[in-house]
């Protein structure tokens, strides 16, 4: 979406601020699912939650950018772009939270939450159409390790407009394909950031690197992590110069819609079609709720610098351009923004049903075998099983299975007490956590790696 230039025509005009309502929607969403998200950890109902408050702007910008055929790379942040792109929906991203085995999308509950990913092959194994896709590759939870993905991605495309490779249509456009990736600005520091902006610019491959810069890795201050306090600062050496060496640098506030619109878009099409690899700076965000559910950055953010995360919060300042600019009124926003609350909380509410019934079914089954035991048997130890049982609030599985072990560890003292239901039960339900938890951690297609037959050699 070109924000910038003049709008001609009154379609055009009512087009453009659709387009502007729309994204403000999906970061009102985002921005709900991260508060939701966080109160879903503290009250117990998910163990750790990693979220994406503060980086909702410049991501429904990279995905006006982003276009059928191109890959991301990144981490934890990026649940806007997800949302923006239509590849996550907000119920996916709590049935995440809570590692859904059925029905987290991206990892089957084996990923920590915002950790991304679509399909490359089918159920069988066999490629799908990457060209016809908005592809995503597996996020890694060791920062900077999404940077090395990128850079093989963008090379293949650069691979593909060169080499004549019979069926290459299903992986590639004629190399017309941008690799984006997204890291943090502390992760800036890691070796392989800099060996990958290095080999892109060497080789010349279509990569987009957004950099989020939110001033903190966790409670690290930019000053004290990159040099200049900037990585673009830091990165100069390497703008692209008159022989058409190098890269190109860009930076632009992560609060200012309009402009991220620009630049985004301006700088996929150039890389798109150059091959010449790009950096998009993207300072001045926030974390509103702090690094992860883990911590509180009260704790080492300063007043100043927590008003100012405040004020410049992105989502507040993109609605006060859209007033600004007539697109919408405060009193729409704040319509909005009730919607979006009523909303998320709706899905939340529905994706628990989903996951809990089925624990609930679990427990209460466990629950069936205190409630059926003889008085008699009801030992110290056992009652305490009980009480225990009885107050979980929101259990997940493995409490449930790890109470039903100590309940039959604890009945096997009697000699003439057997319970083999019990045991049944203990054996199923370990038997469905693997299942549940332990499969399809590699291809179990046909086509998977590991059924091709290795060669023994003798050593002599
Ligand atoms: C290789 C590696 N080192 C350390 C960590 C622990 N860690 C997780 S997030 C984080 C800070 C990342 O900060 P930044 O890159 O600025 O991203 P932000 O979370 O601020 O968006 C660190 C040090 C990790 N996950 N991986
Ligand atoms: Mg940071």
């Amino acid at each position: 979406m070109n924000v910038t230039p003049a709008v001609t025509d009154d379609v055009q005009l009512k087009k453009f601020h659709q387009n502007v309502i729309d994204d403000y929607m999906i970061c009102l969403m985002s921005r709900e699912a991260s508060l939701l998200g966080r109160k879903e950890v503290l009250t117990g109902k998910a163990k750790f939650g990693i979220l994406g408050d503060g980086k909702e702007v410049p991501q429904v910008a990279m995905a006006r950018a982003f276009r059928k055929g191109d890959w991301r790379s990144g981490y934890y942040r990026d649940q806007t772009f997800m949302m923006a792109t239509g590849l996550s929906s907000i119920e996916d991203f709590f049935f995440q939270l809570y590692a859904d085995t059925e029905n987290d999308p991206f990892s089957g509950g084996r990923q920590m939450n915002s950790h991304y990913a679509t399909a490359t092959v089918d159920t069988d194994g066999r490629w799908l159409n990457h060209a016809e896709l908005y592809n995503v590759t597996a996020d890694v939870s060791c920062t900077g390790g999404q940077m090395a993905r990128a850079l093989g991605i963008a090379m293949a495309s650069k691979k593909y407009r060169q080499l004549d490779i019979p069926g290459k249509e299903k992986f590639s456009d004629h190399g017309n394909e941008v690799s984006f990736v997204t890291i943090g600005d502390s992760s800036t520091s890691e070796g392989v950031f800099w060996e990958t902006v290095n080999a892109a610019a060497v080789m010349k491959v279509p990569l987009v690197v957004a950099v989020w810069d939110d001033g903190y890795g966790i409670s690290v201050p930019v000053e004290m992590q990159t040099v200049k306090g900037s990585i673009s600062k830091a990165l100069e050496g390497f703008l692209i110069n008159k022989h058409g060496e190098g890269i190109y640098i860009y930076t632009v506030k992560g609060w200012d819609y309009a402009e991220l619109c620009t630049v985004f878009e301006a700088v996929a099409n150039k890389v798109r079609e150059e091959h010449i690899p790009a950096i998009i700076h993207v300072t001045e965000l926030t974390q509103p709720q702090g690094h992860s559910t883990s911590g509180s950055h009260e704790r080492y953010k300063s007043a100043k610098r927590l008003e100012w995360e405040k004020e410049y919060d992105c989502i507040r300042k993109m609605g006060e351009w859209m007033v600004e600019h007539g697109i919408a009124t405060e009193s729409e926003l704040e319509d909005m923004a009730i919607k979006a609350k009523d909303e998320v909380k709706a899905a939340r509410d529905r994706a628990w049903k989903v996951y809990s019934d089925k624990v609930k079914i679990v427990w209460d089954r466990l629950l069936g075998f205190y409630q059926a035991l003889h008085e008699n048997y009801k030992t110290e130890a056992i009652r305490h099983l009980e009480t225990e049982a009885k107050s979980f609030t929101n259990p997940v599985y493995a409490e449930i299975v790890q109470n039903a072990r100590k309940l039959e560890i604890q009945l096997r003292r009697f000699s003439d007490f057997k319970l083999p239901e019990l045991n049944d039960f203990v054996s199923h339900i370990t038997r469905d956590g693997k299942n549940r938890y332990s499969t399809h951690l590699y291809s179990e297609t046909p086509l998977s790696a590991l059924n091709v037959p290795g060669k023994t050699r003798k050593i002599q």
